[in-house]
């Protein structure tokens, strides 16, 4: 039985409605939207002047009409104390995704704060601190004169090591430019905090070092290549569930033939078709799926390698297209280094690839064909190679992204028209923050040194590591261990002798005890453990900035209140300072005091100006007033100019043939095979029985934590799915739906059997970073040499906890496949 909203009947928008810019905050695409607010007292009418649309809306609109939207963007909310209707819905004029929605961005509005209409009312609406044995509301003054005496007082005991920090780096809700320079001049300007990580990693550092370090930036080309493209490479990257309307939008006109004209308007007598497309991932996902449908099965190859062997695939395609003349000469000598090098080190036959990734010899030879071999009359083929986390958490992480990039800039497909090696993305960015130099690489393994008891107090902006990390497990003992002394020491002195309280929190903290802050816009499950919660305001109760996968940056205009007495993150960060610098003052530290001055920010403009505007690329252009008229198609990042009212950016990077280097060259790699390289994973592989390969589904969020509130997405997964063989699941004994434990020696978890025909023997996918039943449980502690972890190589063993509960029994198990 699917949920059903009980809505007969939704209110027409007035022709005179507000009408705000919006970026779907959610995935990296960045879908452009228009949020319409309205009094609540009344609604637009049907006579093409009364309503927003300006048609007649007595009559029945076409299909695929723009006049139309549905109850999922609909609510009602506060607006300057006011209440208002809002819809936020698709924009059809912006080029990201031409009025295209998906399951999660139409769903904007459902998942607004409203009073008015009981959605997320989870939402944190005032400061909490522990008290008397559990968390209680109170006011900002109160909750951050705790945060900063502790702040101050751990770091004169333990110095600025003491202070641990995880926080998001990047765009759309829980990040933005503002909210990362909050942060980062707070940890990087302010203080020089070493021991600090990133929402999804444990530690400081690039998912990307790889290509970053070979002088190739990786959001290097723009969405309309993906049109152009001769032939898609697609790496550990199922795009339709995860970066939905960049593939629905520009991937699929390309897969059907539609952006032909395209081609032929930009190559002139080049000879064009539509494309080809190669997917490297070790199971069937719904993106092979709907290549096939779209574009043909002959025109798809999926490559279905052994979990963590892309590597040695990359290297042999390199050696393979050296050896047939596949390569651009000219490109490499004016615009590379170190090409001769590279080749002679990553030299593995078709045979040995064959061997280690399980492909056959014909399909490994027939995917680099369609990679590298001339076009009739000799014209370069352009191939536009895409990856995302398949291969960033997978297997031996810098080595991998380096023999992919080696192979795009051997055939000269990086910065021009459909080409691109670039990743697909997973939030947008939003990265400004002072240089981070002071961390040093590699960088601390801050979640190691948090179990093994180190540092006294921990900030938390906007991640949830008890969902979200590696060794998941691990991590939730010791965390609550150390932050249970604190609670503990807290219960034993009255809240208000603030002198008392804090001698008591260092009192645990010498102990072994860690005192918690956690900023974020609802209850998280780390927060559990939190002795101080700050409430945020998000996306839309905000202005804020960010860019997508192509750097097109954009204004979302605040359209709504944030609940309660929540703010923006960077003026958290700002509080938080100020108060520090009170403290520090006020105890005779002048000097250190002096180092938290220049919070004085009123607004998130304040702080986009302090940080965006002086320190990015092209940053001196770009205001919010000129945002606000460049609307949802914004410009690429970096902005060159402000000219005839706007500003202008830049399509694609490296076009000139110019890289990141001091000489412009772009640097080859040696990335030889080495295996399964994280520590301890060949053993695990060898010890468990089945892959547990993980990753995300189209309908949920990350960690789901607005979805935990939406009956949608909790009706049709109460539990994370594990997509399993259904062989695999008779000699288990389970039937669809039941209950299994995953388990391992790094920690067990529970997932929900799904049965899946495609799915290989022994390989099964399970759902990341849901709420009840954590994948990370049993991912290990293994990194690479920079601290990047490896959940995708997870291997362990599975059975049976219970038939399918009662929440279970009514869902479908059907394919998730369409029929052609
Ligand atoms: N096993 C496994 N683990 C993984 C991965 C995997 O593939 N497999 N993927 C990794 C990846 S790529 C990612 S991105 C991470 C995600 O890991 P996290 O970043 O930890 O999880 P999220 O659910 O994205 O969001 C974290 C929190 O941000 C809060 N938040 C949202 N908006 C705001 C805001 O405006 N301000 C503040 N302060 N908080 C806000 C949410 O309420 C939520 O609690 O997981 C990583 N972990
Ligand atoms: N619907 C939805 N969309 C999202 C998100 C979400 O939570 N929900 N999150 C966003 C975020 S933060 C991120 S980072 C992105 C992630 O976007 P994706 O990387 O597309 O998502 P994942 O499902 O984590 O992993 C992609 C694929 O990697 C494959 N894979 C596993 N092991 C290997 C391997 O050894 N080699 C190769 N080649 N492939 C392998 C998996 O089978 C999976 O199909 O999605 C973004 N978009
Ligand atoms: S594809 Fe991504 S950005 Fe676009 S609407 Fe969906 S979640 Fe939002
Ligand atoms: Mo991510």
């Amino acid at each position: 039985m699917a949920y059903k909203r009980q809505i007969g009947q939704l209110p027409i928008i007035p022709a005179n409605a507000t009408v705000h810019n919006v970026v779907c905050h959610y995935c990296i695409v960045g879908c452009g939207y228009k949020a319409y607010s309205w009094d609540a007292r009344y609604e637009g009418g049907t006579a093409p002047g009364e309503n927003a649309f300006g048609v007649d809306l007595s009559r029945q609109q076409p299909a695929e009409t723009a006049a139309w939207y549905a109850p999922s963007m609909y609510n009602i909310v506060r607006q300057n104390g006011r209440d208002v209707h809002i819809v936020i819905k698709p924009d059809k004029a912006c080029v990201v995704n031409s009025g295209l929605g998906s399951v999660r961005g139409a769903r904007i509005a459902e998942m607004s704060y409203s009073r008015q209409r009981n959605t997320q009312l989870q939402r944190l609406t005032d400061p909490q601190v522990w008290r008397y044995g559990q968390l209680q509301p109170t006011s900002w003054d109160d909750a951050l004169d705790l945060v900063a005496r502790v702040t101050a007082a751990v770091i004169a005991e333990q110095g600025e090591d003491g202070l641990f920090v995880s926080a998001f780096d990047h765009g759309g809700a829980g990040g933005g430019y503002e909210n990362t320079w909050g942060t980062g001049k707070l940890y990087f300007g302010a203080m020089k905090v070493k021991n600090i990580r990133i929402h999804n990693r444990p530690a400081y550092n690039s998912e990307v070092h790889g290509s970053r370090d070979m002088g190739v930036g990786e959001l290097n080309n723009c969405y309309e290549d993906a049109e152009l493209a001769d032939t898609l490479v697609a790496v550990g990257t199922n795009a339709l569930e995860t970066q939905t309307n960049y593939f629905l939008n520009h991937w699929v006109p390309n897969l059907r033939g539609t952006s032909l004209d395209k081609k032929k308007a930009e190559f002139g007598s080049e000879p064009v078709a539509k494309a080809r497309i190669v997917i490297v991932d070790p199971r069937r996902t719904v993106t092979v799926n709907a290549s096939e449908v779209e574009a043909g099965k002959e025109n798809v190859l999926h490559l279905a390698l052994n979990s963590g062997t892309d590597l040695i695939l990359f290297n042999a395609w390199l050696t393979y297209a050296a050896e047939k003349g596949w390569i651009d000469k000219g490109f490499i000598a004016a615009s590379t280094k170190d090409f001769d090098k590279a080749l002679a080190a990553n030299k593995v036959s078709v045979a040995e690839a064959a061997r280690a990734t399980g492909l056959s010899e014909a399909d490994i030879v027939k995917a680099v064909t369609w990679i590298g071999e001339p076009k009739a009359g000799g014209a370069r083929r352009r191939t536009m190679f895409a990856y995302e986390k398949g291969l960033i958490w997978g297997n031996d992480n810098y080595r991998t992204n380096q023999a992919l990039v080696n192979l795009a800039l051997a055939t000269g497909n990086i910065g021009r028209p459909g080409g691109g090696c670039v990743r697909m993305g997973g939030h947008q960015e939003g990265y400004c923050r002072p240089s981070d130099a002071h961390v040093g690489r590699p960088a601390a393994y801050v979640d190691k040194l948090l179990i093994e008891g180190k540092g006294g107090v921990h900030h938390i902006w906007g991640c949830d590591h008890y969902k979200t990390t590696l060794n998941a497990m691990a991590f939730k003992r010791a965390y609550k261990m150390r932050t249970d002394l604190v609670k503990d020491a807290m219960a034993s002195v009255p809240y208000g002798d603030r002198d008392a309280m804090v001698a008591a929190i260092l009192g645990a903290i010498r102990k072994g005890g860690l005192f918690s802050v956690d900023v974020d816009i609802v209850p998280t499950h780390i927060g559990e453990a939190a002795h101080v919660m700050l409430p945020a305001a998000t996306s839309g109760e905000m202005n804020l900035t960010s860019m997508n996968g192509e750097r097109r940056m954009r204004l979302t205009e605040r359209y709504m209140d944030p609940p309660g007495q929540a703010m923006p993150d960077c003026l958290i960060a700002a509080r938080i300072a100020n108060h520090m610098e009170r403290v520090l003052r006020a105890t005779g530290k002048a000097e250190a005091a002096d180092k938290f001055k220049g919070f004085d920010w009123k607004s998130e403009e304040d702080a986009f100006m302090d940080g965006y505007a002086k320190n990015e690329k092209g940053g001196a252009f770009v205001t919010y007033d000129r945002l606000r008229t460049m609307g949802t198609n914004g410009f690429q990042e970096p902005a060159t100019a402000f000219a005839d009212g706007k500003i202008v950016g830049t399509k694609r990077l490296f076009a000139d043939g110019k890289f990141n280097k001091p000489d412009g060259k772009a640097v080859f790699a040696e990335t030889r095979w080495r295996g399964l390289q994280a520590p301890g994973k060949q053993a695990e592989k060898d010890k468990f029985a089945f892959l547990i390969n993980n990753g995300r589904a189209n309908l949920v969020w990350q960690s789901a934590y607005l979805d935990v509130e939406n009956e949608l997405v909790m009706d049709r997964w109460p539990y994370p799915f594990i997509e399993m063989n259904p062989q695999d699941m008779a000699e288990l004994g389970l039937k669809s739906g039941d209950l299994v434990e995953v388990y391992n020696e790094n920690g067990s978890t529970q997932a929900m059997a799904y049965p899946t025909p495609t799915a290989k023997r022994k390989e099964t996918f399970m759902l990341f970073g849901f709420p009840t039943g954590v994948q990370g449980n049993v991912v290990s502690a293994g990194v690479n040499e920079d601290i990047i972890p490896n959940y995708k190589q997870t291997w362990g063993n599975i059975r049976k906890i219970a038939d399918a509960p009662e929440g279970v029994r009514h869902l479908t198990f059907k394919s998730k496949e369409y029929p052609a």
